[in-house]
This record gives structure tokens, C-alpha cells and sequence, in this order.
């Protein structure tokens, strides 16, 4: 048996595990990342594109904003396309923001290196991970590495291992409340090392149903279309991927899609979830742990970067200056936010996809919210402001 000792451990080394470890790193708090796959699996994971300002403000604090500022785009808008025509939302005109269109990758890479340049401890491949102790003072997590048994005492578990991992579910059931919501369809994404077919995001409400174009760099795309849940990403040829795609979009951009072959191929089902409270004595849960959102308001990464951020805060405030307030608010604070980005990412999605039983009915609510939006100032600042990221 190993005996180690840290100030935080954190589960999870994806976003908002490897983000509160850089960050409780610039206030030289000692934390241990636990997770249970190799880092090139965690990198090999294709995920989410776009960055609001506030987690490329979270990623400068953390000292791993470099490589993000210079090869991110910037962009000012996204484009919507219904009725065969093209509706851009200008984000800069309506509230004076930009998103970042930089990968999940990317930023996991970063704070990866960032972690082993520093000499941080980043146990990868870790087996059996348990919690236990977190309702007391001296929380403890076993796991095994290398067959070699490991108990690792701690003063707080921060559980970042996402929606399937273990530290919500050791949560007693009744100090939690979670809600959750499963749509009825899923999304078929494919990266292809194309350029992308416009300068900006494209999202796509058509009859055969929601489509994104999206992009990685000006050499690499990102597409995603609205699939059945009973589709296998495997069953999808990239010929068959292409034209249904570009069947779903304008007939002057489908004509301009750049095809090639697919360097991944996936279909992720859309859910949105919060659990409730974020905090069990001293176990924070952090990111998708705690919350998904479905990712047609691009906020799953965002809400686990300021998630991490809050985190980091109170801790440090604990540990620093003795102070409980930051780790107090911690969760409310999280889920004042959070229910915001899972209304947006409901209501987008909503607007954007074909409900089967939503029937015709339904198709000619969506045409006229959408003819709605983009004719009126104040809903598109609706969109634009929710899009960009709500204040801190
Ligand atoms: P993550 O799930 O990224 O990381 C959790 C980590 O914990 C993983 O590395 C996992 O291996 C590890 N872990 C799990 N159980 C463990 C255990 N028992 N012990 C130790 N470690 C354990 N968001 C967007 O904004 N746009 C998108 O397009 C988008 N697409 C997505 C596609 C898919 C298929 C998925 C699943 C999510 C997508 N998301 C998207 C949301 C996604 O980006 C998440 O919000 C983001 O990864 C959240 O980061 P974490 O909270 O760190 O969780
Ligand atoms: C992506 O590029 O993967 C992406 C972008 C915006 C979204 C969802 C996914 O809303």
C-alpha cells in the first residue's frame, strides 16, 4: 500500500480537472490528479469548439492561454440557415463579445503539458478509484495503479470524473437531487482535414432535420448532423455522411463543402442533467459531474471551466486566508449559472432540431420563432448575449 498525502484531490483529468489543478497550482496549493484512463485516450476524446472569453480568461490565469490566443479564431458571429437562406447573428454589433474557436484537445493538451512541465502529479490509468471519508475531516481515495494499491489522504475531493463517473454516485441518494431531460435524437459528428465551408459557424434547422458546421482551424472542420438514436456511427459511409449534410444546408453552401475522409467518426447522445447540490461536505463536483447540457449551445466546457474557476477560488480562500465564504457559495453560485446555460441549450436545441411528434404543427412554430429572431434586434441579443457567455 502506497500512502500519499495532498491538499486537494481532484478525479477527472479532463477540462475541469486539469483547469482546477492549474489553477490551485498559481495559489501553490497542493492537488493530485486521479484518472482512470491514459492521457492519450483522454486526448483522443473529440469534443467541444468554442471558447467564451470568460474560460480563455480562466485558461490566462491559469498560465495556458499562449498557444489558445494565437492559434484560436476569433469569431464575431454564427450563421443560421433555414428556408434555404443564411441569417448571420453578429455577436461583435449585438453585445460587443466574440466566442473562440479553439478545440477541447487543444485546451486538454495545454493544460496537460503545462501539468508535466510544472512536475504536478497526474495519476493516469488508475484503477478502482474510491471516495469515502468526505462527510468528515479526513476524506481518503483508494485506487490502484500498476496493481500497486494507493490510499491518498486529502483535505478536499474535487469529483471532475463526468457524467459516468463514480464521485456523484457515491453521494448518499437522499442528499441529492438531479433532473434530466433525454432528447429524442442524437449527433453524428465528423472531423475531416477540410477547410471549413465559411468563416463562421453555421447552424441549420432543416426537415430532415438540425445540422452544425463547424471547425477546428482554417485546414480542419468539425460537422455534426441530427441522427436517430438508433444509428451506429459505423453504419455512416463519409459519402453517405457528406450528402446528407449538404442536403440539409443552402444549396449555394452545399455546392462549397470541401469533402474528405473522416479522421473521426461519433454520435453522441444529447441529455440535459443537473444534480443538485454541487457540494457534500468536502466533496465539490465540478463539470460534467455535476451537469450536461446538450451541446447546441456549445456550454458543457465552458460551464465546467468556470465551475473549476469558483472551485479554485474557495479553495484557495480556505486554505490561504482561512476564510469558508468562497466554499460556502460555491454551489449556488455554480447552479445560478448553470440553469442559465441548460435553459439556452434547451431552448436552442429546441428551436433547431425536428421533434418527430412535434408534428407539422410544431415545424411552423419553429419557422416563425426563427423568422422572429432574426428580424428582431432584441431577440437576437438574446441569442448573441446567451451565445457569447453570460457575466461571471
Ligand atoms: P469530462 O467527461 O471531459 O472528463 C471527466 C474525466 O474523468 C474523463 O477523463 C474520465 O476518463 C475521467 N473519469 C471518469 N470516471 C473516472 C473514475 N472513476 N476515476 C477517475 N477518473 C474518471 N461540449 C461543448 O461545449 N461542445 C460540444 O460539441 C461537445 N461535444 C461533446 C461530445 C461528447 C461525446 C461528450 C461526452 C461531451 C461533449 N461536450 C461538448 C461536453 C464536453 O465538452 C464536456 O462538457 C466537457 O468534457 C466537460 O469536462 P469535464 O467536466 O472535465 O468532464
Ligand atoms: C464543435 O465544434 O464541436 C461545436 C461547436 C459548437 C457547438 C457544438 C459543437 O454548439
Amino acid at each position: 500500500m502506497v500512502h500519499e498525502r495532498t491538499q486537494v484531490a481532484i478525479i477527472g483529468a479532463g477540462p475541469a480537472g486539469l483547469l482546477l489543478g492549474a489553477l490551485l497550482a498559481r495559489h501553490d496549493i497542493d492537488a493530485v490528479i486521479v484518472e482512470h484512463r491514459s492521457a492519450e485516450y483522454v486526448l483522443a476524446r473529440i469534443r467541444a469548439g468554442v471558447l467564451e472569453q470568460t474560460t480563455l480568461d480562466l485558461l490566462r490565469e491559469a498560465g495556458v492561454a499562449d498557444r489558445c490566443l494565437k492559434e484560436g479564431l476569433t469569431h464575431d458571429g454564427i450563421e443560421l440557415s433555414f428556408d434555404g437562406a443564411l441569417h448571420r447573428i453578429d455577436f461583435r454589433a449585438l453585445t460587443g463579445k466574440h466566442v473562440t474557436v479553439y478545440g477541447q484537445t487543444e485546451v486538454t493538451h495545454d493544460l496537460m503539458q503545462s501539468r508535466a512541465v510544472a512536475g504536478l502529479t497526474t495519476d493516469y490509468e488508475a484503477e478502482d478509484v474510491q471516495i469515502e471519508g468526505f462527510d468528515g475531516e479526513h476524506p481518503v481515495v483508494r485506487y490502484v495503479k500498476n496493481g500497486v494499491p494507493h490510499e491518498l489522504a486529502c483535505d478536499f475531493i474535487a469529483g471532475c470524473d463526468g457524467y459516468h463517473g463514480i464521485c456523484r454516485a457515491t453521494v448518499p441518494r437522499d442528499a441529492i437531487t438531479t433532473y434530466e431531460k433525454i432528447y429524442p435524437f442524437g449527433w453524428l459528428g465528423v472531423l475531416a482535414d477540410v477547410p471549413p465551408v465559411r468563416h463562421e459557424l453555421i447552424y441549420a434547422n432543416h426537415e430532415r432535420g438540425f445540422a452544425l458546421c463547424s471547425q477546428r482551424s482554417k485546414t480542419r472542420s468539425r460537422y455534426y448532423v441530427q441522427c436517430s438514436l438508433d444509428d451506429q456511427a459505423d453504419q455512416w459511409s463519409d459519402d453517405a455522411f457528406w450528402d446528407e449534410l449538404r442536403r440539409r444546408l443552402p444549396v449555394d453552401i452545399a455546392e462549397a463543402v470541401t469533402t474528405g475522409p473522416s479522421i473521426e467518426k461519433s454520435i453522441a447522445p444529447l441529455r440535459s442533467f443537473v444534480a443538485e447540490p454541487m457540494r457534500f461536505g468536502r466533496l465539490f463536483l465540478a463539470g460534467d459531474a455535476a451537469h450536461i447540457v446538450p451541446p447546441t449551445g456549445a456550454k458543457g466546457l465552458n460551464l465546467a471551466a468556470t465551475d473549476a474557476g469558483y472551485l479554485a477560488r474557495g479553495l484557495a480562500e480556505h486554505c490561504l486566508e482561512r476564510s469558508s465564504a468562497g466554499l460556502d457559495h460555491y454551489s449556488a453560485r455554480c447552479l445560478a449559472r448553470v440553469w442559465k446555460a441548460e435553459r439556452f441549450s434547451w431552448w436552442f436545441t429546441s428551436l433547431m432540431h425536428r421533434f418527430p411528434e412535434a408534428g407539422a404543427f410544431g415545424s411552423r412554430l419553429q419557422q416563425a420563432e426563427l423568422t422572429y429572431l432574426v428580424g428582431s434586434r432584441s431577440a437576437s441579443t438574446a441569442l448573441a448575449e446567451n451565445y457569447v457567455g453570460l457575466p461571471i
